[in-house]
């Protein structure tokens, strides 16, 4: 990898993490309307998939969504903008947190319903499939998600039909406030995929080049016909599950735990110990992505709302 590369999933991560602090501190402010999951404590995961597809794979998602939406190439400004629900936004400012999607960057979103895109991932790979296609769907979700029927009955005809899907488990240890043990009958959640014959395996979430290497790995087997793989990467949210979760479900020491293993940080010094990059470029890469989030915030505030003369349009029904 050049050193151009690894500082570039060092900026992404960093982008993300000063992203949605603002996006905290926005929602605070009663700025952004509905709900808001952060992906703080996460941002290895996806930063380290996606830089391993080609612009022919497609990436599918929950609604933790707005780091996904950055490592896929949407600019800062325009995912604020969404969260502002600005016209300049990704989704015209009509999706919201949860409904960022750029078909043009083969992102297809972003969405609320717990486990429904499953099924549209395997919807996305079988497309390819027909059409001759050599690509593949990464589709990401939630440990709770793998409890939900959408997950078996997607799982399942992925297998059936060899369908170029990559399921990728993010195990944060928690559906909303309701621990994995307490919600699954199994805590492996490798086991409920190897129960319908997908191969299997486990990443640490909060080391971004294990998660690279591994997609990597996987995306090549999965274009060359491979079938469908499951990746489950073990992670962490340093934040509530959404905003104004009061926690009760979690100890403070349990979360500095966790923090300890922060992905940005353990990066940070993987790159500066192997000599890759000092302290000081990775500081001015820090500050880089600051003043690109600072950006974004300025040009989201100053963006129009939707007017609405644009309220039957992207719809399906004519007025
Ligand atoms: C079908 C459905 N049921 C319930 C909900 C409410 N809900 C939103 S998030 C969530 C928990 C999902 O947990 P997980 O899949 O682990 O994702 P995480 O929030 O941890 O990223 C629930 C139950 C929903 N959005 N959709
Ligand atoms: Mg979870």
């Amino acid at each position: 990898m050049k050193k151009e590369e690894y500082l570039e999933l060092f900026n992404q991560m960093v982008q993300i993490r000063r992203l949605e602090e603002n996006a905290a501190e926005l929602y605070q402010q009663g700025l952004i309307g509905g709900f808001l999951h952060l992906y703080i404590g996460q941002e290895a995961v996806s930063t380290g998939l996606i830089s391993a597809r080609l612009p022919e794979d497609r990436v599918i998602t929950a609604y933790r969504d707005h780091g996904v939406a950055l490592n896929c190439g949407i600019p800062a400004k325009q995912i604020m903008a969404e969260l502002l629900g600005k016209k300049t936004g990704i989704s015209h400012g009509r999706g919201g947190s949860m409904h960022m999607a750029d078909v043009t960057k083969n992102y297809w979103g972003g969405h609320a319903i717990v486990g429904a895109h499953l099924p549209l991932a395997s919807g996305l790979a079988l497309g390819d499939l027909y059409k001759g296609r050599k690509a593949a769907t990464i589709c990401m979700f939630g440990d709770g998600a793998t409890n939900i029927g959408f997950f078996h009955e997607a799982l399942n005809l992925s297998k059936v039909w060899n369908l170029p899907v990559l399921w990728v488990c993010e195990n944060n240890q928690y559906g909303m406030g309701t621990a994995v043990a307490r919600a699954s009958a199994v805590s492996d959640m490798r086991q409920k995929a190897g129960g319908y014959g997908i191969p299997t395996s486990r990443v640490d979430g909060m080391n971004v080049l294990e998660v690279r290497q591994a997609a990597q790995d996987i995306l090549s087997t999965i274009r060359s016909g491979g079938g469908p793989y499951f990746l489950e990467a073990e992670t962490y949210r340093f934040r509530g599950h959404s905003m104004g979760d009061p926690e009760r479900y979690r100890k403070p020491e349990e979360i500095h735990h966790w923090e300890e293993s922060d992905p940005i940080g353990i990066y940070h010094r993987y790159l500066s110990t192997q000599g890759i990059a000092s302290d000081e470029e990775l500081c001015q890469v820090e500050d880089a992505a600051g003043e690109v989030i600072k950006q974004a915030v300025e040009f989201a505030q100053a963006s129009p709302e939707p007017g609405p003369e644009e309220l039957f349009e992207n719809i399906y029904m004519e007025p």
